[in-house]
């Protein structure tokens, strides 16, 4: 696999040279700054390009031996994933946007059709046993935030009686200050989710999606699909949809990203090899009847990126961010069947043989504690996180018989 990192860009607290001493060679990047919906200019890649791949502290400079791999993501415009009468001017900005970061060498290109929120959490600083601290997402918070902090309309409708009574004890629990923290993590925007929102912004945005069902926001992803896919084909380029994280469908909202059926029928909108996924375990893996497996078994040549983390999952549907290699996702079983994928490729000649990878969110441990972090990519949990994987990737490859064997 190839070894990624994700990096913030310059005001990440990880530097580049922290990143390169972890052992990673590829970089997994995003002009943040960038609104929603802008194009993507040439100028900003290549500086961004040239940051990342070398050193000019040095004269000359000199190459850090890191490469752009990947771009996580350029975010689609709700215009686009609610099918307004304008959507067309944004999949062209997309559309520009996708040809200048190909005209610049990255290939692999992650986006996400989630409504609204993107990645969601109820807690960012859950403290461990052992001290680390741990993303979690509490359902009986969640629920607490849904139905009686934002009161969104028909919410008690989507949860059963025992859930709304349980997420009114946590309710009756929670100071002024935990519920601002509360609201705070649900929709102010994680890092790399591009928008926060207020409450009644966050009100507004939901209301916009009254009327559009699976099926609907289905449709508006095949529209955006079949417009972007030939781009993708012609520029050599690898699309790959993040799944919903987590993969099921939060305050009523449409959620098409979540299963290995979902997964199909996005391919089936148009079979090309440019049309991929993400693998993130860690979303995925939050539903137990998601065989992540299976997901590589059936739709390995589309694979073209994954993210590795482990989650341990309750009853009631919380889940907690584990250390990489514990948890109740079998890292060691997706690793061997990505290996079988990879090996595959290889036998077949495809120059994209290799999958990028990177060690998901790590917890904030050691040093960590005391620093700044962006919540789930401190750098010593994903170091701790990466060297595990790296060295479970080099047993598996030195004890299995693949037919291809050389694929490193
Ligand atoms: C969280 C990430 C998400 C993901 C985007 C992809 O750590 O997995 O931010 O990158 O949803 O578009």
């Amino acid at each position: 696999m190839i070894e990624t990192w994700r990096w913030y860009g310059p005001n990440d607290p990880v530097s580049l040279r922290d990143i390169r001493q972890a052992g990673a060679t590829g970089i997994v990047n995003a002009l943040h700054e960038v609104p929603v919906g802008d194009v993507w200019h040439l100028e900003p890649l290549i500086e961004r390009k040239r940051i990342i791949e070398w050193d000019d502290s040095v004269h000359p400079p000199r190459p850090t031996g890191l490469s752009w791999e990947v771009v996580e993501s350029i975010p689609v415009h709700d215009s686009i994933k609610l099918g307004r009468a304008d959507r067309d001017q944004y999949i062209d900005n997309y559309i520009v946007s996708m040809r200048n970061v190909a005209s610049i060498g990255v290939k692999t290109l992650v986006y996400n059709f989630m409504p609204v929120v993107d990645w969601t959490r109820t807690n960012l600083n859950l403290e461990l046993e052992d001290g680390a601290r741990a993303l979690s997402f509490e359902m009986s918070e969640f629920v607490a935030f849904d139905v009686f902090i934002l009161k969104r309309e028909g919410a008690e409708n989507d949860y059963t009686a025992k859930e709304i009574e349980k997420a009114h004890e946590v309710f009756l629990t929670l100071t002024e200050e935990q519920k601002k923290i509360l609201q705070h993590n649900i929709i102010a925007g994680l890092p790399g989710s591009f928008e926060g929102f207020s409450l009644e912004e966050f009100r507004n945005r939901l209301a916009e999606y009254k009327g559009v069902d699976n099926d609907k926001y289905r449709e508006n992803l095949a529209y955006f699909l079949n417009k972007i896919i030939p781009v993708a084909e012609e520029s050599g380029m690898r699309l790959a949809i993040h799944p919903d994280d987590p993969p099921r469908s939060l305050f009523g909202l449409p959620r098409i990203v979540s299963t290995l059926e979902d997964y199909k029928q996005i391919l089936a909108v148009n079979p090309s090899p440019a049309n991929g996924f993400t693998l993130c375990t860690g979303s995925l893996g939050v539903r137990a009847d998601n065989d992540l497996v299976r997901f590589v078994k059936d739709l390995g040549p589309h694979i073209h990126f994954a993210h590795l983390r482990s989650v341990k999952r309750y009853e009631d549907g919380s889940f907690l961010e584990d250390q990489h290699l514990k948890g109740d996702v079998d890292l060691y079983a997706v690793v061997e069947a990505i290996l079988e994928e990879q090996n595959k490729r290889y036998c077949d000649k495809r120059s994209d043989f290799r999958i990028p990878m990177r060690a998901d969110h790590g917890h904030v441990i050691l040093d960590d504690l005391d620093k700044k972090t962006n919540p789930g990519y401190s750098a010593i949990g994903l170091l701790k996180g990466m060297a595990e994987l790296r060295g479970m990737e080099l047993g598996i490859l030195r004890t299995k018989k693949l037919p291809c064997q050389e694929q490193k």
